[in-house]
């Protein structure tokens, strides 16, 4: 299957090393190794990326901006086809996409320490930063509705009406839980209304793995920018919160172990606002803390819904792991709304700790 593919770029598949790489749960990803050479060939998953020439028009715009207004910056550009093309559409109808791995790049799964957290934040405002004066309409949705909140609640709610009945009664509990929290959707709703809330271009998937460091530790780019599109900080800034806090990770099943850590908040804080403590508004400032139970709570109520529909999205490997992962998200979201306060402290004071 990679021959084909491979060819299109003019690589010969047979001298090649091609391994499995990374942990998406929504495009397959792998490394290419050849000669001295390596690439990241990625399947697009075209289920859930419905229109995959959106992504390839919103990167060739983004790096065209970024290469005439910060030519310092490391764009990740995907390598051009034979015939000048972005992607490769196989015969079966599915999207693939090479690009260079960066050399002497390396990545993290976990923030080990509130100095990498500290640096993967400082990328990720970077980055908005850099397209902060892009005109947004000029870039597309490439997952429409993606971190719109209000309708993920509506699509659980449908989940409750149309979804596995054995599975809903078993999971009484969590729908408690998820309907206590359902005032975080009214605050999103208070932000789509605030024109104090600007729309800027967002990653919308800011787990750490998605920013190369080099071999001192410091970021250089940010990468898998497929959700790249005009959104709310609230989106990035959550999901750092999301996957940064907690000692555990989503997959975590003894949800003792997962809690958000103060001092990681301190640092995500203080690396974000390093770049983008000019152009957030007070407003926004204020919802940063709202930021990670937003992004926290949209998780919990995906895995929950995912569940609710027999894992047609998620996909499970084994029988509750959605289920699993919402309480987990839920443990995670009780503990940061536990410790709002603490958060809030820490937002006035930012560079105490890095
Ligand atoms: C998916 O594919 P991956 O792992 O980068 C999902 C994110 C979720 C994440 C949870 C397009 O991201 O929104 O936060 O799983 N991406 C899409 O692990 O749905
Ligand atoms: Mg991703």
């Amino acid at each position: 299957m990679h021959a084909s593919i491979l060819a299109a770029y003019g690589i010969v598949a047979e001298e090649c090393i091609i391994q499995p790489f990374g942990s998406g749960l929504i495009n397959t990803t792998w490394k290419v190794i050849h000669n001295d050479q390596s690439f990241i060939l990625q399947r697009i998953n075209h289920q859930v990326f419905k229109q995959p020439e959106v992504i390839a028009a919103n990167i060739r715009y983004i790096g065209q901006y970024l290469r005439q207004h910060s030519p310092e910056y490391y764009f990740v550009q995907p390598v051009n086809t034979l015939d000048g093309k972005g992607l490769v559409i196989t015969a079966e109808g599915e999207y693939f996409r090479l690009q260079p791995f960066v050399p002497d790049s390396r990545s993290y799964d976990v923030a080990d320490d509130e100095q990498l957290a500290y640096e993967a934040a400082r990328q990720f405002g970077r980055f908005t930063r850099l397209l902060a004066d892009i005109d947004t309409k000029k870039i597309g949705d490439s997952l429409p509705d993606f971190h719109n909140l209000t309708l993920r609640y509506q699509q659980f709610e449908d989940a409750l009406k149309n979804g596995n009945k054995e599975r809903i009664a078993a999971s009484e509990e969590l729908i408690f839980r998820i309907r206590q929290y359902a005032y975080l959707t009214d605050t999103f709703e208070a932000i789509r209304h605030n024109p104090a809330f600007k729309i800027r271009v967002m990653h919308h998937d800011t787990k750490i793995n998605n920013v190369l460091f080099d071999n001192s530790g410091n970021g250089i780019c940010v990468i898998d920018l497929d959700t790249v599109m005009p959104g709310y900080f609230i989106s990035d800034f959550g999901d750092m919160m999301r996957t940064y806090l907690s000692p555990a990770n989503e997959e975590e099943k003894d949800f003792s172990k997962v809690h958000a850590r103060a001092s990681f908040f301190q640092a995500i804080v203080s690396g974000y606002l390093s770049e983008l403590r000019d152009e957030l508004s007070p407003d926004e400032i204020h919802h940063l803390v709202y930021a990670g139970q937003f992004m926290v709570y949209m998780q919990a109520i995906r895995f929950l819904a995912d569940y609710l529909n027999n894992d047609i999205y998620y996909g499970a490997r084994y029988d509750t792991h959605n289920s699993v992962r919402a309480g987990n998200q839920l443990a995670l979201l009780d503990s940061i709304t536990a410790q709002e306060g603490i958060f809030f402290k820490a937002i006035t004071t930012p560079d105490r700790v890095v």
